[in-house]
């Protein structure tokens, strides 16, 4: 049976190569994003290999979260799998000159938008006793680096939360599991920055993971068979070992 996934972040980076790669695959889609044109030019793209709809919100405005699922047409109703990508890191400083916005806006997006969609989206999955959960954490996740502290902590609650939610969600057969990259060249080096020159050097002097290398390892996650769940991944480009150690070229 044809599946229906929902994608947050889809406007770019790794979220928008996983609506490719599901579309692929003819899993129907919504695609969800603040970038209404974005959301518009990616569904145009799609239609002709999938159905697709779109769903524009802020994952901070927990009223639009709640209305944007609600208002899903019938064809579109059913969500089988959660793709809980939506997230940046806002800002690299230390912890005594970090910006209490950036700080607001990691918590609120990375976390607290991840744990509306869901309260959104679970109640379904719980009701049917199936569904699949991927939430898109970071090796930011699993070891602190300098100057990460905020960022890196919402990544650590992504993990928490991901494991806490496997186990409340086990007994209604509900596959959760987490996808933890190290560097992907995507925007979010320009959201980090905001546009800043520090920004276009992140990912030089060696070959960084692409969106689609981490589009395809969540294929190849919700794709497994029904008894297998691929609990948690930690992926680095070949040059990185950790998150402070990295093989540059001069
Ligand atoms: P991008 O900046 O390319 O994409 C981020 C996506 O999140 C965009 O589609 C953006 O859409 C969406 N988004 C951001 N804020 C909000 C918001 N408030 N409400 C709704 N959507 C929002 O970055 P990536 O693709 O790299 O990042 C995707 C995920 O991967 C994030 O969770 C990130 O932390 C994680 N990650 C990234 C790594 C990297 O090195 N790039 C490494 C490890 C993890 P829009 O602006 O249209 O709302
Ligand atoms: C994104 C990777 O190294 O910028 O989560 O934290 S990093």
């Amino acid at each position: 049976m044809t599946k229906t996934a929902l994608i947050t972040g889809a406007t770019s980076g790794i979220g928008h190569a996983t609506a490719y790669e599901f579309a692929k695959h003819g899993i129907n889609l919504i695609l969800c994003g603040r970038r209404l044109e974005r959301l518009h030019t990616i569904k145009k793209a799609l239609d002709r290999l999938t159905n697709v709809h779109i769903l524009n919100f802020d994952v901070r405005n927990k009223t639009r979260v709640f209305e944007a699922i609600e208002s899903l047409p019938d064809a579109f109703k059913t969500i089988d799998i959660l793709i809980n990508n939506a997230g940046n890191a806002h800002g690299l400083d230390p912890i005594q000159t970090g910006s209490i916005d950036d700080w607001d806006a990691m918590m609120d997006i990375n976390v607290k938008g991840l744990l509306y969609v869901s309260k959104a989206v679970i109640p379904q999955m719980t009701a049917r006793q199936s569904g699949h959960i991927i939430n898109i954490g970071s090796s930011a996740g699993k070891e602190v680096y300098p100057k990460g502290n905020v960022y890196c902590g919402s990544k650590h609650a992504v993990l928490a939360i991901t494991e806490g939610m496997r186990i409340d969600l086990n007994p209604f057969g509900i596959k959760v599991g987490s996808i933890n990259p190290g560097l992907v060249e995507t925007e979010f080096s320009q959201v980090r920055f905001k546009g800043d020159d520090i920004a276009n050097s992140v990912y030089k002097g060696y070959k960084a993971l692409q969106a689609d290398d981490i589009a395809e390892i969540i294929y190849f996650a919700i794709s497994r068979p029904a008894h297998v769940n691929i609990a948690d991944m930690l992926v680095f480009p070949t040059a990185q070992a950790n998150n402070t150690t990295l093989k540059k070229e001069l």
